[in-house]
């Protein structure tokens, strides 16, 4: 499988898209198999408003968690592809899970992030992308090798199908808007949790959702 670092369109270069449109043609590429587990706020909803299934876990409150719950998802289950999904501010706050995955070369893991350049559901405050920090040069410096803007929406889904197809570590950044995000998670933590340990086969230590 070909480097990422031959067709990576720089962040400034790289086309302004929109999240809900990214998640619904990263859902649609997605079957039983692989897990996803979306980060904090806009993230997460935008995942919840593009079909929901008990491969997902929708990750409240704990920003910059996603990345790091993946990777031991992934490390759990080395035969299941995992995409972590991270809004911008909440990969700035824990930049050592990129060293993490790269050390561990999780080949099983694909990192997603959605840059927009703000911390939007607390008001759109600006983040350091906003004022030029690279996130595709930073996961390469962490050791990420297959690091990548996607320059379009095409680009995007090449990109995701490079991911799905061969070994990894992936990371994939893509500039979004300020739209807001097509739905809202319902905020049922155990119910989140338990659906997902099914969803990955992972019941036997856990009840059963009732209904
Ligand atoms: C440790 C911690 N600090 C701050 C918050 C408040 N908070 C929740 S979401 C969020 C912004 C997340 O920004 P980003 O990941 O860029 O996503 P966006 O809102 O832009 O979609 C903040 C600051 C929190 N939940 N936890």
């Amino acid at each position: 499988m070909a480097s990422l670092m031959a067709d990576s369109a720089s962040r400034a270069a790289a086309k302004i898209m929109n999240r809900s449109d990214l998640t619904r043609r990263l859902v649609a590429k997605l079957g039983a198999a692989e897990a996803v587990i979306a980060g904090i706020g806009n993230c997460n909803f935008d995942l919840w408003a593009s079909g929901q299934r008990p491969q997902n876990f929708y990750m409240l409150g704990s920003m910059g968690l996603a990345l790091p719950i993946a990777l031991g998802v992934a490390l759990a289950q080395p035969q299941r592809k995992v995409f972590a999904l991270e809004g911008d501010g909440s990969l700035l706050m824990q930049l050592g899970a990129l060293g993490t995955v790269a050390a561990a070369s999780q080949r099983n893991l694909a990192i997603i992030v959605w840059d927009n350049g703000i911390y939007q559901i607390t008001g759109g405050q600006k983040t350091l992308t906003s004022s030029g920090t690279d996130l595709v040069a930073i996961a390469r410096g962490a050791g990420l090798a297959n690091s990548a803007w996607a320059s379009d929406e095409e680009h995007f889904e090449t990109l995701v199908n490079r991911a799905l197809a061969g070994d990894g570590p992936w990371f994939i950044a893509a500039r979004i808007d300020g739209e807001k995000p097509a739905g809202t998670t319902e905020r049922d933590a155990a119910k989140i949790r338990l659906q997902f340990m099914q969803g990955l086969g992972a019941s036997a230590a856990v009840q059963k959702v009732p209904g």
